[in-house]
């Protein structure tokens, strides 16, 4: 397991859910603010126009101390020298994501059931993301929520970097730090926020007051 990746605040992104907003611009307030990872998740991109964003953040980030992780697109990695990839269920398989990225880079899966986080937790998968914690809208073809309590169960089962994600807003984030996640990762509650940045420093800062764990 990698030490010293900061999972608290985990920015994915969306640019149908920035009103407007140049997405660079965006997640670089937001950095700004306070988010300490950022996953670039463009379902509607071109691969090329995918891997320009990444490129222009890949040496933003850096300067930053943040890393970059691209969601399903290890071709997409690979060619932004990307700090890592985030798969999901249907994506390429663990190992094979492992083998093409080798050791050095981060890799997160996304867990639907308690099954599946046994079978993940046994890998050196880097991170685990629970989803959904909650319903939302930015997803559409969501499975069943954990909930808070299912996040516990979730934590009592592994020592991994555990987050969570799936309408994690300023409303529900001090209870489910309480559950004893590493961090949330969320879409619309910075990406449409007013000030990005002042979204990010309000929910960092919640982060900070209401972790059990590290
Ligand atoms: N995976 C599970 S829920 C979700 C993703 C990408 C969307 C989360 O978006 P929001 O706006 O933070 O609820
Ligand atoms: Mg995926």
């Amino acid at each position: 397991m990698k030490k010293d990746i900061d999972y608290s605040l985990y920015l994915v992104t969306d640019s149908g859910l920035c009103r407007g907003r140049d997405l660079t611009r965006v997640v670089l307030d937001a950095v700004g603010g306070g988010v300490s990872m950022v996953q670039i998740r463009e379902k509607n991109s071109s691969a090329g126009d995918f891997l320009s964003t990444a490129r222009t953040l890949k040496k933003n980030l850096s300067d930053a101390g943040v890393p970059l992780i691209i969601n399903d697109r290890v071709d997409v990695a690979i060619a932004a020298r990307a700090d890592g990839v985030h798969i999901g269920q249907e994506d390429l398989p663990y190992h094979v994501v492992r083998q093409m990225l080798g050791p050095d880079k981060i890799i997160g899966i996304s867990i639907n059931t308690y099954d599946q986080l046994r079978e993940a937790a046994l890998t050196d998968v880097d991170y685990l993301s629970l989803s959904p914690v909650f319903t939302t809208q930015t997803k559409a073809d969501i499975k069943e929520p954990f909930g808070l309590e299912g996040l516990k169960k979730a934590r009592s089962m592994t020592d991994k970097p555990l987050i969570t994600i799936g309408g994690v807003n300023r409303d529900n984030l001090a209870e489910i730090m309480a559950t004893g996640v590493d961090g949330v990762a969320l879409v619309s509650a910075v990406c449409s926020a007013d000030s990005p940045a002042d979204a990010a420093s309000e929910l960092i800062r919640m982060i900070r007051d209401n972790r059990v764990r590290g």
